[in-house]
């Protein structure tokens, strides 16, 4: 867990950014502790990043199109190193926070970038970084957001019994983070923002603006000028299809394997959802794009198995959380992936 002292060393750096620039990872724990933060110091822009699974030099336009005086980094494992580079060029600090369990990065050369992880601090834990975002905001009336990118990361804190009190109509006693996720109405919000996030990048930007000052209230009422709950109806209808799906074929198995094409890149949802249906399966969702896979994978040590199964597979990258990982791969491979998981299962 990240010490006091750390939390307060990120707060001081937020204080002092006049104009930060926030990269943030794409999806709800990436998204809210972005949100948190700008809603603490009510300054500065996001942008979320689709790379996978570095924070690209490609984003280094970014920092000269939007002339930050700060950087901040939030939810990425790996950042290129071309792109600490042209940071330190242009004179900017650089405050990095993730949750991911990987080994220290090499930063030597760069004097200015500051790292904090909680699973790299003195007691490790993998707090999702929308949770440290809430200790360092410290802002209360933040509560649901919170809780909101925590449970989307498929992490319960403590905090959720506060939520009980505060928002009886939102949230309610759950026995895990997916529980909350699949059947409150903070769990509601988390899913409308994770839709957000796959829409065109000007929709997206206008998601995050509405965001800045946004009730539960707001995210959640049915109108037709809520423009988040819109779009999030519209993917919500392709992706229950999906999941109904991917639910015939989960089938007796230990595994759950299920693979899909178009337009809509939304494995890991799929997965997460299907993790909860089936909480004893080991859950494989595979998007297939042209001749790229991008997976989506849940389960017990799940981490162990991805590693395991990607070894020997040209091309093959993969990595996350003990429990939920990510991978990508040439679709050609994926027969032979399925099958060292199996193997491996077994
Ligand atoms: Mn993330």
């Amino acid at each position: 867990m990240l010490s006091e002292a750390e939390i307060k060393s990120i707060r001081n750096h937020l204080e002092k950014a006049q104009n930060p620039l926030f990269f943030f990872d794409n999806d709800d724990d990436g998204l809210c502790a972005f949100l948190l933060f700008r809603r603490f110091i009510e300054r500065g822009k996001g942008i979320a990043i689709k790379s996978f699974p570095d924070l690209n030099a490609s984003y280094a336009r970014k920092i000269h199109e939007l002339k930050p005086d700060y950087i901040f980094i939030l939810d990425k494992p790996i950042v290129s190193e071309g792109f600490l580079k042209e940071a330190q060029d242009l004179g900017l600090s650089v405050v990095w926070v993730d949750h991911h369990d990987v080994p220290f990065p090499n930063l030597e050369q760069f004097s200015d970038v500051h790292y904090f992880n909680s699973m790299r601090s003195e007691k490790p834990s993998s707090e999702p970084v929308t949770y440290w975002a809430y200790k360092i905001a410290g802002k209360k009336e933040d509560l649901w957001l919170a809780l909101a990118g925590c449970i989307g990361d498929g992490y319960l804190p403590e905090f959720a019994e506060e939520a009980e009190k505060k928002y009886p109509e939102l949230w309610r006693g759950v026995s895990s983070a997916f529980e909350g996720l699949y059947s409150t109405g903070i769990g509601k919000i988390a899913r409308i923002l994770s839709f957000a996030l796959k829409d065109r990048t000007s929709n997206v930007v206008n998601m995050m603006k509405t965001m800045f000052k946004a009730t539960p209230q707001d995210v959640l009422l049915d109108s037709k000028k809520n423009l988040i709950l819109e779009r999030f109806s519209q993917i919500n209808l392709k992706y229950e299809k999906l999941v109904e799906k991917a639910k015939l074929s989960a089938g007796k198995g230990k595994l759950a394997y299920f693979q899909y094409g178009g337009d809509l890149s939304i494995s890991a949802e799929i997965a997460n959802e299907l993790s909860y249906l089936f909480s004893d399966k080991i859950v494989v969702v595979a998007y297939l794009s042209g001749t790229k896979a991008n997976l989506s994978l849940r389960g017990k040590n799940i981490k162990e198995i991805t590693l395991k199964a990607i070894e020997g597979i040209e091309n093959a990258r993969g990595g996350g959380h003990k429990d939920a990982t990510g991978a990508q791969m040439n679709v050609e491979d994926l027969p032979r992936f399925k099958e060292n998981i199996e193997r491996l299962i077994k």
